[in-house]
C-alpha cells in the first residue's frame, strides 16, 4: 500500500532506482540521490521503504558491557574498566582504550598497560545458586556466564527510546543497538513548521504532483557530524567491522559544511530526525547513564555504517549527496555479508578492493556470474536497502535457550545433573523476567540437547506443565528426567555442550494441565513424542531468544536465515546474532550445518525408531553426509551466490 492519493503519473516507482531525469553519474551509480519531492510525497502516510523523506537511525551503546558495569558499580566516568569473560576481555571502556587496551588483549597485558585498570568478570551462575552473581573466583569448569544484567539494561534503553520517540518505529537490533524509523514524526514536524506545505498552492501546475518549493536553509549546528559531500573521509579514518570509524576524538563536532551543495527536503528531514535522536540519546544518558552513538541516513544499511563515524557519544548524519564519496573508498569486504568467500570471489573475479571498484559491474554481469540473488550485492554497493524497521518488541519470544560449552566434558551421569541445574537456574530467571511483563506465559515444552564437539546433538523433549511458579527445582526436575532418558543405560559419555530450552512459549489459558499431572509417569504416547528430536526443534516455534551462554553465544540479531525442508516443509531458521561474533562465512556454515543436521534427522528417523544412545557418537554432520546410503536424496548442487555458503 503506497498511499491513499491517486497514483502519480511521475516516476515514483523509480525513485530509488536511479532513473531520474537529470541524473549525474553519481546518481546513476547510487540511485536517485535527489529525487523530486512533491506535495503528494509529503502528504502521503504510507510510502514505506520507498519514501523519499525516509529517515532511519541506528543507535549503538558505547562500550556496552563495560558501561553496564560502570553503572552497576557507580564508578567514575574516567575510570578505565574492562569486562572479562574467563580470560578474554570482551568490553573495554573508552578511558581504558586511551591506554591502548583492546578487546584482543590478554588480561595481564592490559594490566601492564594500565596498572590501575578495573577488571570486572561478567556475572556467572555458580553451581547450587539460583541467581547469577559476581564471585571472587570464577571457573569455566564450574560456572556459567550470565548476560542477564546486560539484557535487562538493554531492554531499558529500548523502552526509553520507545517512550521518548512516540510515532517512531524502534527495532532492537542486538544487545546494544536499535534501529529507529523517524519518518512519521519527521513528516508531522515538517508540516507543523512549514504549514504552507499542507496543500499545494492554487496555482500549482500539477496539483499534489507539484514539486515542493526549495527548502529553507538548514542549521546543522548541534545536530551531529554531517559527513562531507565533497571530500572523502579523511585518511586517518579506518574501517572496522564494516563501518567507517574516524580517529577524531572530537565526537559530535559538525564537519565544515559543503557550501556549494544545495540542501534538499530530505536534508531537512534528516536534520529533524537528528534533533529527535539527540533528545532521546540525552534522556538515555541522564536517566540510565549510558552514552550512545547514532548514525542517521535514508536506510538501515547506511544508518549502521554512519553510526561509527563519530564514537563515543557521537551522532553522525549521512546526507544523500554524501553517499557516493562515503561509500566509494570503502573496502567492500568489510561490509557485513561481503566478508568471507563471497567477498573474496568478487575481489578475484573483478580484481576489486573497494566499493568504487565494483560500481562499473552491471547488474546483468553480476547476475550472470553470481546468480539472480546477487542483486542485493549490487544494491548494497550503491547504498540501497529496502529493509524495514520493524518493532519486534511486542511479539512474543517463542523460545528461550540456556547453553553451556563444557571445556571439561561431562563424562558421567551425575555431572549432567549438576549442569542441568545451572541451566535450569538461567531458564527460571529468564522466564520469570518475561512473566513480569506477561504473567501467564507458558513454555509448553522443555528440550534438552547434548552434543560432542561439532557433531550433531542428541535431544529429548517433554511437555512442560503450566505452573504459576516456575522455580529452578521444577525445571531441574524436568530436565533431569530428560537427561535420564537421553543417557539411557550408558554409564560413560563425552558431552561438550549441553543446552536446555523452553519452546512453544505462549499465553496460558484456563484449564491447563497442572504440575501434578506432569510428575505422573509419562504415558507411552508422551514417551513417543519425546523421542529423538533434532537440533532444530526451535525452528518450529520461531526465533530462539538466544542463550546468554558463554563462548560468545549471547544476544540478539534479528536477521534470520531460513530454509524450508522439502520433505517435511518445516522451516529451519538460524538466529544470526549468534554469529555477530563470527564472520559471514561462519553464518553460512551454521545454516548449512542446520540443514544438514535436519536432513540427518530425517535419515535417522527413517532408520531408527528407537532412542539413539548417547554413545557411540554419531558421525559428524559432514561425514555422516558422505556415508549416506544411496537411498537418501542427494542435496542439489548449489547455484549462483549459494556456492559461496559453506556446507560443512
Ligand atoms: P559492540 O557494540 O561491538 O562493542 P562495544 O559496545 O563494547 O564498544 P563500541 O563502543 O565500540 O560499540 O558490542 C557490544 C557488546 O557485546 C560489548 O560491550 C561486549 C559484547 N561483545 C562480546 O561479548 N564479544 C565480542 O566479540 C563483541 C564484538 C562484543
Ligand atoms: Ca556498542
Ligand atoms: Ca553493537
Amino acid at each position: 500500500m503506497e498511499t491513499s492519493l491517486p497514483d502519480s503519473p511521475t516516476k515514483t516507482g523509480s525513485l530509488w532506482k536511479g532513473k531520474a531525469k537529470d541524473v549525474t553519474s553519481a546518481q546513476d551509480e547510487f540511485g536517485d540521490l535527489n529525487p523530486i519531492i512533491t506535495y503528494r510525497h509529503l502528504l502521503s502516510q504510507n510510502l514505506g521503504v520507498r519514501d523519499p523523506l525516509r529517515v532511519v537511525a541506528l543507535c549503538d551503546s558505547d562500550a556496552f558491557y563495560a558501561a553496564c558495569e560502570m553503572v552497576r558499580l557507580g564508578v567514575d566516568k574516567d575510570t578505565p574498566l574492562v569486562v572479562l569473560q574467563w580470560d578474554s576481555i570482551i568490553a573495554v571502556n573508552y578511558p581504558a582504550r586511551k591506554y591502548g587496551i583492546s578487546r584482543m588483549d590478554k588480561k595481564m597485558d592490559a594490566l601492564k598497560r594500565c596498572p590501575h585498570l578495573k577488571i570486572v568478570h561478567v556475572a556467572t551462575y555458580r553451581e547450587g545458586e539460583t541467581e547469577p552473581g559476581y564471585w571472587d573466583e570464577v571457573d569455566t569448569n564450574t560456572h556459567k556466564v550470565s548476560l542477564d544484567y546486560y539484557r535487562r539494561e538493554s531492554l531499558k534503553i529500548a523502552a526509553m527510546f520507545r517512550e521518548m520517540l512516540p510515532g517512531c518505529e524502534v527495532e532492537k537490533a542486538s544487545i546494544d543497538e536499535a534501529f529507529i524509523d523517524f519518518t512519521k514524526p519527521v513528516r508531522e514536524i515538517i508540516l507543523q513548521r512549514y504549514p504552507h506545505l499542507a496543500q499545494p498552492p492554487p496555482d500549482a501546475p500539477f496539483g499534489v504532483e507539484t514539486a515542493l518549493p526549495p527548502p529553507p536553509p538548514i542549521v546543522w549546528d548541534g545536530k551531529g557530524a554531517v559527513i562531507p559531500v565533497n571530500s572523502p573521509p579523511s585518511e586517518d579514518s579506518s574501517i572496522t567491522d564494516g563501518q567507517i570509524s574516524s580517529s577524531s576524538d572530537e565526537p559530535g563536532r559538525a564537519e565544515p559544511l559543503d557550501k556549494d551543495v544545495v540542501s534538499t527536503w530530505h536534508d531537512v528531514a534528516l536534520s529533524i530526525g537528528a534533533e529527535l535522536m539527540t533528545n532521546a540519546r540525552d534522556a538515555v544518558h541522564t536517566t540510565l547513564g549510558y552514552s550512545t552513538s547514532a548514525g542517521i541516513a535514508r536506510n538501515k544499511f547506511l544508518a549502521k555504517l554512519t553510526a561509527s563515524y563519530r564514537k563515543p557519544n557521537g551522532q553522525s548524519i549521512l546526507r544523500n549527496a554524501s553517499i557516493p564519496n562515503y561509500l566509494r573508498p570503502m573496502p567492500f569486504q568489510k561490509i557485513r555479508f561481503l566478508g568471507g568467500k563471497l567477498g573474496r570471489a568478487f575481489a578475484e573475479e573483478y580484481d576489486a578492493a573497494t566499493v568504487g571498484d565494483l560500481l562499473s559491474i552491471t547488474l546483468d554481469e553480476m547476475q550472470t556470474k553470481f546468480g539472480e540473488s546477487s542483486i542485493w550485492v549490487y544494491e548494497i554497493l550503491r547504498g540501497l536497502d529496502r529493509s524495514e524497521v520493524k518493532d519486534k518488541g511486542s511479539t512474543l519470544n517463542k523460545s528461550m535457550l540456556a547453553s553451556k560449552n563444557l571445556p571439561k566434558p561431562i563424562t558421567n551421569v551425575q555431572e549432567g545433573y549438576r549442569w542441568i541445574r545451572v541451566l535450569a537456574a538461567e531458564l527460571a530467571l529468564r522466564l520469570n523476567d518475561a512473566r513480569n511483563m506477561s504473567p501467564n506465559l507458558w513454555p509448553k515444552t522443555l528440550v534438552l540437547h547434548a552434543r560432542k564437539g561439532y557433531e550433531s546433538s542428541r535431544s529429548k523433549q517433554a511437555p512442560f506443565p503450566y505452573t504459576r511458579e516456575v522455580t529452578v527445582d521444577i525445571i531441574a526436575a524436568a530436565g533431569d528426567k530428560l537427561w535420564k532418558e537421553l543417557v539411557g543405560t550408558s554409564t560413560q559419555m563425552n558431552v561438550t555442550n549441553v543446552q536446555l530450552s523452553f519452546t512453544g512459549i505462549d499465553f496460558a489459558e484456563a484449564g491447563q494441565k497442572t504440575i501434578e499431572g506432569f510428575f505422573k509417569p509419562t504415558s507411552k504416547r508422551q514417551r513417543d513424542s519425546a523421542e529423538l528430536t533434532d537440533f532444530n526443534t526451535q525452528a518450529e516455534v520461531g526465533q530462539p531468544e538466544s542463550s546468554a551462554g558463554d563462548a560468545k553465544e549471547d544476544s540478539a540479531t534479528d536477521i534470520i536465515v531460513s530454509h524450508t525442508c522439502t520433505r517435511c516443509k518445516k522451516t529451519l531458521s538460524l538466529n544470526l546474532e549468534l554469529s555477530r561474533f563470527k564472520d559471514s562465512e561462519e553464518q553460512k556454515t551454521a545454516i548449512a550445518a542446520l540443514i544438514m543436521e535436519h536432513d540427518d534427522w530425517h535419515f535417522a528417523q527413517d532408520l531408527v525408531r528407537e532412542e539413539i544412545p548417547i554413545r557411540p557418537i554419531q558421525p559428524s554432520a559432514s561425514t555422516s553426509h558422505k556415508k549416506t546410503p544411496k537411498t537418501k536424496k542427494r542435496r542439489k548442487d548449489p547455484v549462483g551466490i549459494e556456492r559461496f555458503f559453506d556446507r560443512k
